[in-house]
């Protein structure tokens, strides 16, 4: 455990032992979750910490009480011992931390930030980290995020990834494999590229939230108008191996790669159009990063909401479906918990009727999906556009939802009327709440 600063998020990023006992709960109340989850759907990831143990603070204990001792190198719950981690010798550098990322052994043989570093080329190692995430599996869980996948080499960390066991028959169906993503921070300039992990999952691509929180705050010329083209020729991957977001949990708040690029729920305004845009764009296996409220906004080191101790709150829910208690709950946010809906739907369809002015676009998914977003500081956006829908009445899913069914539905935002051409009359606002526009086939009146 972490006091100093008081018991800030990234705690969870010093492991001490692989027990399923952590600051949110007893590995009974995690089981219980990711059953009930399965139940409706819902699928669970875990973020693996499987690079390092703790930064070389000396002598300590984790959540769970096991001990750690840094001076020896041991952390006796997994058992891990000085044999398991790289050595200064293996590493190179004085200080035995990464100091050059142009040094690729650096980078995977040395300490990140003083974190021990754990020597997956060791059998004992590999066998650790697969009996552990192996029992993740057991519990339900469908896949995993692999934290500091940079830090770690291609193919031993593919090694370990191949020898996991298939997911449950009961939960899954027969012979499904975990679905991984690796976390690799490549923005370009650096001999480790994300190109090498693509034959392990999915990777990071860290240049989408980036890329796209410039355009979306219109800096260094950046226009809407450019997304037409979003996607690989930007430098990115091939879109069968990208792993998309807005912003994630470390660079909301100025850690990891992106800088003061991305944008998070802190403008939500934009933040919910960026997100409409992913959600609609057909590029890579798209995240909706969900978060807490934190001050001072600065303080880059606040945990999750939490009691004097430490331990995280139960997550409030609001009477409108928001959440309380000081949880930000992206996720549930109508503008992007309905085009994560319109994602699943369009899902196979390609981009037509592309429509680009500046700072405003408009597209749609096949003949199921239609979004235009005008993102002009002071032109409205009006005009007749094709949708490539069907004649009909439809409920926007930004500004309502449409509830009730059959002829009983209705919307509780704004309707647009589709023609039998197929075109429909918008006028968004430049100074609109939420200025953008998304019909479906599902939201059919
Ligand atoms: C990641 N990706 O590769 C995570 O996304 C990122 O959140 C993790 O860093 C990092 N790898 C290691 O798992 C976070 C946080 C760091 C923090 C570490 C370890 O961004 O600031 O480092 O977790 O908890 C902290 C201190 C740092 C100190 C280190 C070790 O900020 O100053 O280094 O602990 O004591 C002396
Ligand atoms: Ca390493």
């Amino acid at each position: 455990m972490v006091w100093s600063p008081h018991r800030p998020w990234w705690e969870r990023y010093q492991p001490v032992s692989y027990k399923l006992i952590s600051r949110s709960g007893s590995e009974q109340e995690f089981a219980d979750m990711v059953e009930r989850c399965n139940k409706v759907g819902v699928r669970i990831f875990v973020d693996a910490v499987i690079n390092h143990m703790t930064g070389d603070s000396g002598i300590g204990v984790g959540i769970a009480d096991s001990t750690f001792n840094t001076y020896e190198q041991s952390y006796p719950a997994v058992p891990y011992s000085i044999h398991d981690f790289n050595s200064k010798e293996k590493c190179g550098t004085q200080s035995g931390n990464i100091e050059n990322y142009n040094n690729v052994n650096e980078v995977r043989n040395c300490r990140l930030v003083s974190l021990l570093d754990l020597d997956q080329s060791k059998s004992w190692v590999k066998d650790r980290i697969r009996d552990y995430l192996n029992h993740l599996i057991r519990l339900g869980v469908a896949g995993f995020r692999v934290d500091a996948s940079k830090h770690m080499w291609p193919d031993e960390l593919k090694a370990i990834v191949e020898s996991l066991n298939d997911l449950p028959e009961t939960h899954f169906g027969a012979g499904q494999r975990a679905f991984v993503f690796t976390e690799v921070i490549d923005m370009g300039g650096e001999p480790i590229t994300k190109y090498e992990y693509t034959g392990i999952g999915r990777v990071t691509e860290f240049l989408y939230g980036m890329k796209l929180g410039e355009v979306f705050r219109r800096w260094n010329n950046q226009k809407l108008e450019y997304l037409q083209f979003f996607g690989e020729s930007w430098g990115m991957l091939p879109s069968g191996y990208a792993w998309t977001f807005v912003d994630n949990h470390d660079n909301q708040r100025k850690h990891g790669g992106g800088g003061d690029m991305v944008l998070t729920f802190w403008e939500p305004r934009v933040y919910k159009m960026a997100n409409a845009f992913m959600l609609a764009w057909p590029y890579g296996y798209t995240k909706v990063m969900s978060s807490y409220y934190w001050y001072p906004r600065e303080d880059t080191d606040v945990g999750p909401p939490a009691d004097s101790y430490g331990n995280t709150n139960t997550v409030p829910i609001n009477d409108d479906g928001s959440c309380g208690g000081n949880w930000a709950c992206e996720h549930r946010w109508r503008q992007i918990r309905n085009m994560v809906a319109f994602r699943n739907l369009v899902h196979g369809t390609a981009v037509e009727n592309w429509w680009g002015r500046g700072d405003q676009i408009a597209f749609s998914r096949g003949r199921k999906g239609f979004l235009a977003i005008n993102n002009d500081y002071s032109q409205t956006m009006s005009g007749e556009f094709y949708t490539g829908l069907p004649e009909g009445f439809y409920c926007d899913c930004i500004s309502g939802d449409m509830l009730g069914s059959g002829d009983n539905a209705y919307c509780t935002g704004q309707t647009l009327s589709v023609n039998s051409m197929g075109r429909t009359h918008i006028n968004i606002r430049s100074d609109s709440e939420n200025p953008m526009i998304a019909i479906h086939v599902d939201y059919k009146l």
